[in-house]
């Protein structure tokens, strides 16, 4: 049957923060009641079910139990009496919850390191050798100038995998690695403290920051620096069998140098520049080196408005085609904005006038939304008039969200054209920005406590909680779409060292793509997804690439996400 699953109550098996909004999902039935018992067995809430809804994109009807008014820390289980057979997996309600699951999502990063070996201290039974030093890498045709000309050799060390595969793109480290400084920038206290364990951890920085900083210094080695621009990609002619990293060693080439990729280099580049330059003493001049590559980029840009990505005849690999390049421009000049003080990047995004930068949830090709996060963190040094229009954007785009939320059988803010290839990535970058709106509340409430009482505020974080649920447990599949996390996780990820190291649990802390109606792998795998159904279109075998595979632009969120809510949901 299309949408059949065994009967279990879905709730986010990792736990909630005391103050957190908590909601179940029940199976339609009989019962009209549920019941919440502590770890002794005693009733600690009771409560209505919702009445039945269906959902169209899982198929399924159920009933909702909100289990907000529960603040006390614990261990519990919910119940409902009317049907013996469904009693919920024990879940924990502490603050502090979502801690380890953030250390987790960062050192996923770790493992994904290229260049580097990951050691037994820090990786244990996921210790691997070093792959790709990237000390050789080819200049690809497509990329080849007056100075560096194909077949010329570059040294284009560190950075991160993409994801199962082991090339390195820059467009997608864009929107990863400023999520990971954004994070540090805006909950600076939370990652500060946080302890992650990874080779440079104790050096004064911040680990997230040691993690962003594997990755900036291989982005840097992608901009030729006889002009600014920098290369799409560095990357295998073709995709490396389920092989260990240091078992792969074809050659590799950097390939064409785009706007997209440029613009996005800057972007991160200039919020790099600013997020470390407290840290400056750690590496003197580090900061000015990141706002420099960021302007050289910036410039380029302006010379090559729209030199689109096109994969060379003798390339296979990813391509993150990116075909609209407004967002990418407004990123990079909000981006420059914040960093160097100077209107001319401001002018650029038209704020309040006739071409104003769009507003949007984040992807990998669509990074407006990151504009907007960055105007609003910086929005004391915006006009009267500015800080308004900002407050206005970021807020619309969250209530849609939340009203959807509230709309929806499952309690979550999804409608259909969420569920493309990475849609839990979609899922987690929609708290994300709702997580934004909630920050805007807090500063312009007159105390803390008069905050904390706004509707709206509420909705927001409550929004954004339902979306961590879902990735944690709280959706139709009934499982975990974090690897090592909550209930019956993911097993085979779609991850070259997951799948080849033998290990029969994969590398934990990576979230994996999600739902996806698209399939584009199933004629690549063995066996059929187990439903066509929007929701249910996931497959937890090594095959599916399409709905199984972890990525850096998806990890990055759930870092953000998870250690957002652990600050925000504390009472
Ligand atoms: O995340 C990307 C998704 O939006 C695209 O639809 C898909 C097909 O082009 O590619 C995804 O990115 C993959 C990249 O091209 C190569 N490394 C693995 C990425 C995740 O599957």
């Amino acid at each position: 049957v299309p949408g059949a699953r065994s009967v279990q109550i879905d709730i986010n098996s990792v736990g909630f923060p005391t103050g957190a909004a908590k909601w179940a999902v029940v199976p339609d039935g009989p019962a009209r009641v549920f019941t919440v018992l502590d770890g002794r067995g005693r009733v600690a809430l009771k409560g209505r079910l919702s009445a039945p809804a269906t959902w169209p994109l899982s198929g399924d009807s159920v009933k909702l139990a909100d289990l907000s008014g529960l603040r006390r820390p614990g261990t519990y289980r919910l119940r409902v009496e009317a049907t013996p057979w469904v009693e919920s997996t024990p879940f924990t309600i502490a603050d502090g919850v979502y801690t380890p699951l953030t250390a987790a999502a960062i050192r996923a990063f770790y493992f994904n390191r290229a260049s580097t070996a990951v050691t037994p201290a820090l990786g244990g039974v996921y210790a691997r050798a070093e792959g790709h030093p990237d000390t050789r890498v080819l200049i690809h045709a497509s990329a080849a100038g007056p100075k560096r000309q194909t077949g010329d050799v570059i040294s284009s060390p560190k950075g991160w995998y993409d994801a199962g595969d082991y090339n390195k793109y820059i467009v997608n480290s864009g929107i990863t690695t400023f999520t990971l400084l954004a994070a540090y920038e805006h909950f600076p206290g939370f990652y500060q403290s946080l302890k992650v364990g990874l080779p440079e951890s104790g050096n004064g920085l911040p680990d997230v920051l040691n993690e962003a900083l594997w990755n900036l210094d291989w982005m840097q080695t992608m901009q030729d620096p006889d002009d600014g621009g920098v290369y799409h990609k560095l990357t295998n002619l073709r995709f490396d069998g389920m092989v260990m990293p240091d078992q792969a060693k074809a050659d590799r080439y950097v390939v064409q140098k785009t706007t997209a990729a440029t613009l996005d280099f800057a972007a991160v580049m200039a919020a790099a520049s600013r997020v470390l330059a407290p840290f400056d003493a750690q590496s003197p001049g580090r900061s000015a080196r990141l706002r420099d590559a960021a302007l050289a980029a910036w410039d380029w840009a302006q010379q090559h408005k729209d030199v689109l990505y096109q994969q060379p005849a003798d390339v296979v690999t990813g391509a993150y085609d990116d075909t609209r390049l407004s967002d990418e421009f407004a990123w990079a000049a909000a981006e420059l904005w914040a960093t160097t003080g100077e209107a001319r990047f401001l002018e650029t995004l038209r704020l309040g006038g006739a071409g104003e930068v769009g507003i949007a949830v984040p992807a990998w090709s669509d990074v407006d939304g990151l504009a907007w996060v960055t105007l609003a963190q910086h929005r004391s040094r915006l006009s009267a008039q500015d800080q308004v229009i900002v407050q206005q954007r970021v807020r619309i785009l969250a209530a849609g969200l939340i009203q959807r939320w509230k709309q929806s059988a499952w309690r979550v803010p999804l409608q259909t054209s969420d569920f493309k290839w990475g849609s839990n990535s979609e899922v987690l970058n929609q708290a994300l920005m709702l997580i934004q709106a909630a920050r805007l509340v807090d500063s312009t409430a007159r105390s803390v406590q008069a905050a904390a009482r706004d509707p709206f505020r509420r909705d927001a974080l409550a929004a954004a909680q339902s979306d961590l649920d879902y990735v944690l447990g709280r959706n139709p599949l009934g499982r975990s779409q974090v690897t090592g996390f909550g209930l019956k996780p993911p097993m085979h990820p779609h991850h070259r060292p997951s799948e080849a190291d033998g290990i029969v649990d994969p590398v934990p802390g990576f979230l994996v793509g999600g739902a996806n109606p698209g399939q584009q792998d199933k004629a690549d795998c063995p066996v059929p997804y187990p439903s066509t159904l929007t929701a249910l279109s996931w497959l937890d075998h090594v095959c599916s690439y399409a709905s199984n595979e972890i990525a850096i632009n998806w990890n990055a969120p759930l870092v953000y996400v998870a250690g957002a809510l652990d600050v925000l949901g504390r009472t």
